[in-house]
């Protein structure tokens, strides 16, 4: 075997990317007997920047997991394409007249080449491009379907204007009132536009996050987005006009809504306002907060946390309907006009923005809720199987006579840390008991009351009792008049300490909730109080628990509602570089959509690329383009304008890839069955939200057309964390510092980028560029290149073919010892891959580098199963090795190793517990447990949570490897 000395990645890297292409190893079939794997990467916007490191750590990652797969022995679908249409290039043909299809060639071709000479594993037979017409003859279809179902329609609506790139704006697309890409600040602007009715389908697409597998995160981000939220739609009346309805998920607080308030584009105002027989006597000064208000964006109005304004309506009230009184209106810019019914009912005292708004316009606040506080956890956490005891109860905050300082309770024989507490005997008022109280649990016998706080519940366990507790306390404070104190009773003494604590160490002193409260509000006043509890002040309802009270108040006051916060999806672009909207405008019939087999309306050539100052897409001048016939008068008619937006293309291009060259259909119905829905997706977090949204809409959509086989696109959704430019900034061209993956490749090899970047940082973490270590990788790659000069090429020298062997004979203690850490290293790298933990994957085969490495000689098998492992990551350098040991197949078709559980056992050890020193529990675990799952399961023991019942606190751990964990509390 001719081997060359020299580790000539350049040589190597191309010689195998051109036998791959030509063998076609990775391209997928789209029948076959084996299981289907379809790994997705979001496909790449053609920018004028190029590749950046960024898309290869993406790329990279699924690269990897397919090649796995198809180790694995799976069918795999690993495609690649362009979502090509957008701004940039539209910008960019604008400033140089170049056409945008030939910017997006030129562009598309520069990707090509780059992403070729990384060796990713795409079928580059699939690839699509969102702006051939070819392709997006389908997502006009699509949009066809769409408006035949009544989810496409034309509404006038205030858009979010950038004046600078002269284009309407998604409210996802405004950060901070500015627009995403430029930066302008964004106006408003009233304009008639295409929407989608995604909001039909909210409900679904909130349900069925239930049935997918996505990062949780990630759940959580398109439920917030969704924003579905279950309340009470509750009628106000108004007297001598009409009704008002308010939206409400507290409706058990309706007998405290103390005022009224709207948002200022509430229909009822504006109709107020311009009607001459209004009551309203300040109509102007309502008219210019109106006027006002229109300045600022949504996002401001809710952000301005702190000065909340609004108007009143003078000369109207409505009334409440629970208790008949009757309540100023005012009108808000924090309430919002297209959430819920754009008025609700103030509730100041259990709600935080109405009561910053009540203080700021001295409106009243009225408390229906008394807190109630729910043990859940700890010793004292209520059980469900025990009965409930009611009692009355006082708490009694006391005041030193001459200091500023309290009384605290430190308990001897518990762990309990409280203010002075206990129940009324008979015929004693419960101001009586909690002076009888002091003196018995402190002796001190001259209290004088101050005020009384508001009343608390808690509900929690009586561990001595063996009960539920519901205790119901009255809550006093007390200033001691002088230090006149009697001696406590022995008994007494032994079971409190009594302590006299600042203000800043009673906060830090006390331990129930309940108290913490009362706590609080003496020190801070009375705030608004929005958690759970029990009613008062609201008649038949008071006692009532809040849960229960809020559906029989909404039983009697009102109706049951649902609502989301998702909005309609803003579905047109005044814009050249965008799918043109298959329609009409007929003189006679209206909007009137093309007919199917004349798609696709191709873009015609324009000469100048600027959209209008009109704010209409620069289409709107061809008018030998714009002047038609209607198909179906044949009269006169105007074509639309407006193109899709760029999200359009990327709602279903996932399909196109189970059958590209489909002219006939968007994809066969039998090849998405094989191939729908995507096993793993993977993608950033910025388009968790729209993307994943809107083409999970338009799968649905086509799922209930029985177009494709499955409700939901995407098995599993997963996120990478970006890289960021050396400096913490977000790599873009306008900041010049994007980094070309081009240099790094030359210099080192693909196989060294793609390792290195793997090796960065864990996967889901945003992470600065860094050259440093990108050397200590290559190293790692020169010193397997010599390994093969190490190999002795007996068969039976391999520790894999012995593994498989019971009888194999006993090697030294070396080999046992190699023998355990090979088959570590393979279940943590097969592990490790499919955990996304791809840089502690890198890690582990380092380890056994160097152990192979110690060896004078390697075997081959042990060799080859190294390989193996390493070949998704480095796949040109491990088939370039494999090579060389005389195989004649591609190792990427190789079987992926597996490893032996009998050869990993490991011992296990006895942990001890211990709480200040002393053992309080133990337990067994792996040798080599880390510090972090140590104390996890420590933490977890029911002996050491009674210990830390009460919110106690550690403090310090020490931990011994294997032996001992201690908390200091
Ligand atoms: C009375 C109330 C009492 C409320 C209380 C809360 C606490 P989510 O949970 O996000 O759906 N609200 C309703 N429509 C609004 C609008 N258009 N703009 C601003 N706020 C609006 O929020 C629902 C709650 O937000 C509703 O419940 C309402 O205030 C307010 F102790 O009604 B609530
Ligand atoms: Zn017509």
């Amino acid at each position: 075997m001719g081997k060359n000395n020299k580790y000539d990645h350049e040589k190597i890297e191309k010689k195998w990317q051109k036998v791959w292409e030509k063998s076609k190893i990775f391209q997928a079939r789209d029948k076959s007997d084996k299981p289907k794997f379809y790994g997705l990467i979001e496909f790449p916007y053609p920018s004028g920047d190029g590749l950046h490191v960024g898309h290869i750590r993406s790329n990279t990652a699924m690269d990897i997991i397919c090649h796995k797969r198809r180790m694995e022995r799976y069918n795999v679908l690993y495609p690649i394409g362009w979502d090509a249409f957008g701004l940039p290039t539209e910008s960019y043909a604008i400033k140089t007249g170049i056409s945008p299809e030939e910017v997006t060639k030129k562009n598309t071709g520069i990707f090509r080449k780059q992403l070729k000479s990384i060796g990713f594993s795409f079928d580059w037979s699939r690839e699509i491009n969102t702006t051939d017409s070819k392709y997006y003859k389908w997502t006009q279809w699509i949009f066809l379907q769409l408006l035949k179902n009544n989810l496409a329609y034309k509404a006038k609506i205030n858009i979010n204007w950038c004046p600078k790139d002269k284009i309407g704006l998604a409210n996802e697309e405004v950060v901070g009132g500015c627009c995403e890409r430029c930066g302008t600040p964004v106006e408003k602007r009233e304009k008639e536009q295409w929407m989608l009715r995604i909001t039909k389908y909210a409900e679904r697409l909130d349900k069925d996050l239930d049935g997918v597998d996505y990062l949780e995160k990630i759940k959580l981000q398109q439920r917030n987005w969704i924003g579905k939220s279950e309340g009470a739609e509750i009628e106000f009346e108004i007297k001598g006009s009409e009704v008002i309805t308010v939206f409400t998920t507290r409706a058990d607080t309706l007998f405290g809504a103390t005022y009224m308030v709207m948002a200022p584009e509430h229909s009822f105002i504006q109709e107020q306002i311009t009607n001459n027989k209004s009551q309203i006597t300040n109509k102007s000064e309502v008219q210019n907060y109106i006027n006002r208000t229109k300045k600022k964006t949504e996002i401001e109005r809710i952000a301005d946390e702190k000065d909340k304004t609004g108007v009143e309506l003078k000369g109207i009230k409505a009334i409440n309907p629970a208790n008949r009184e009757k309540i100023p209106i005012f009108v808000a810019d924090y309430i919002l006009a297209n959430y819920g019914t754009g008025a609700v009912m103030a509730v100041p005292a259990h709600d935080d923005r109405d009561f910053a708004f009540a203080k700021k316009y001295n409106l009243p606040i009225k408390q229906v809720i008394e807190p109630l506080f729910v043990s859940t956890t700890g010793l004292d956490a209520v059980q469900e199987d025990k009965p409930i005891v009611e009692r009355n109860a006082i708490m009694a905050i006391v005041k030193h006579w001459s200091e500023d300082k309290y009384i605290g309770l430190k308990w001897k024989k518990v762990d309990w840390q409280t203010v002075i507490t206990g129940g009324p005997e008979e015929n004693q008022t419960q101001e009586e008991a909690a002076i009888c109280e002091i003196a018995e649990e402190t002796g001190y016998l001259n209290p004088k009351l101050i005020k009384k706080l508001s009343k608390v519940h808690s509900y929690f366990y009586h561990v001595p009792k063996q009960v539920n507790r519901l205790a119901h306390f009255d809550v006093f404070y007390f200033e001691l008049k002088d230090g006149e104190r009697k001696d406590l009773s022995a008994e007494e003494n032994e079971i409190h300490e009594v302590k006299w604590l600042s203000k800043k160490e009673m906060a830090e002193f006390i331990g129930p909730l309940s108290q913490k409260f009362a706590w609080d509000e003496l020190v801070n006043g009375i705030q608004s109080y929005t958690g759970e509890g029990i009613l008062t002040n609201s008649g038949e309802f008071d006692g009532t628990k809040s849960e229960k009270a809020r559906d029989k108040i909404t039983e009697k006051f009102g109706k049951k509602v649902v609502k989301y916060k998702l909005r309609d999806w803003i579905f047109s672009r005044q814009r050249y570089w965008g799918e043109p909207i298959p329609v009409v405008h007929c003189e006679k019939c209206g909007i009137v959509p093309l007919e199917e087999k004349g798609l696709p309306l191709k873009l015609p050539k324009v000469k100048n690329y600027q959209p209008t100052d009109t704010g209409e897409s620069p289409l709107a001048s061809i008018s030998e383009w714009v002047n038609t016939k209607c198909p179906k008068c044949g009269g006169k008619a105007k074509r639309e304008t407006d193109t899709m937006p760029n999200w359009a293309g990327s709602s279903w291009y996932f399909l196109r890839y189970a059958d590209p060259e489909n002219a006939g259909e968007f994809a066969s119905f039998e090849k998405m069955k094989y191939w729908i829905p995507v096993d793993w997706y993977n993608g950033g977090m910025e388009h968790t939200t729209l993307h994943l949204l809107y083409s999970r809409f338009w799968h649905k959509f086509l799922y209930d057309l029985k177009l494709v086989p499955t409700s939901e696109p995407y098995k599993k959704r997963t996120a990478h964390g970006m890289i960021l430019a050396s400096n913490g900034e977000k790599m873009s061209k306008s900041r010049g510092n994007v980094i070309n993956p081009d240099g790094i490749v030359k210099t080192f090899g693909a196989d060294t980028l793609r390792l290195y970047e793997m090796f960065m940082g864990p996967f889901d973490q945003t992470i600065p560029w860094g050259e440093d270590n990108i050397i200590g990788v290559r190293r790692f790659l020169e010193r397997i290149w010599k390994m093969q000069f190490k190999i002795e090429r007996k068969e039976e020298e391999s520790h894999f073919a012995e593994a498989s062997r019971p009888n194999a004979p006993g090697g030294q203690a070396q080999d046992k010892k190699f023998e355990i850490t090979l088959h570590k290293t393979i279940k943590k790298v097969s592990e490790d891959i499919e955990s996304m933990a791809f840089n502690t994957a890198i890690s582990s085969m380092m380890i056994l580098a160097n152990e192979m490495d110690k060896q004078k000689e390697i075997s081959k098998k042990d060799f080859e199963i190294f390989l193996k492992l390493l070949a998704p990551f480095a796949p040109h350098i491990t088939e370039e090795l494999w090579n060389g040991l005389d195989n004649k197949n591609s190792i990427h078709l190789e079987e992926w190793p597996k490893f032996d559980g009998s050869k990993i056992k490991e011992e296990s050890v006895i942990i001890v517990v211990q709480i200040n020193g002393k053992v309080r529990a133990q337990f067994e675990a792996q040798t080599g447990i880390s510090e972090r799952e140590t104390k996890e399961k420590a933490l977890s023991l029911p002996e050491i949570q009674k210990w830390l019942a009460g919110g106690k606190e550690v403090k310090k751990v020490v931990f011994i490897a294997d032996k001992v964990i201690n908390f200091v509390i």
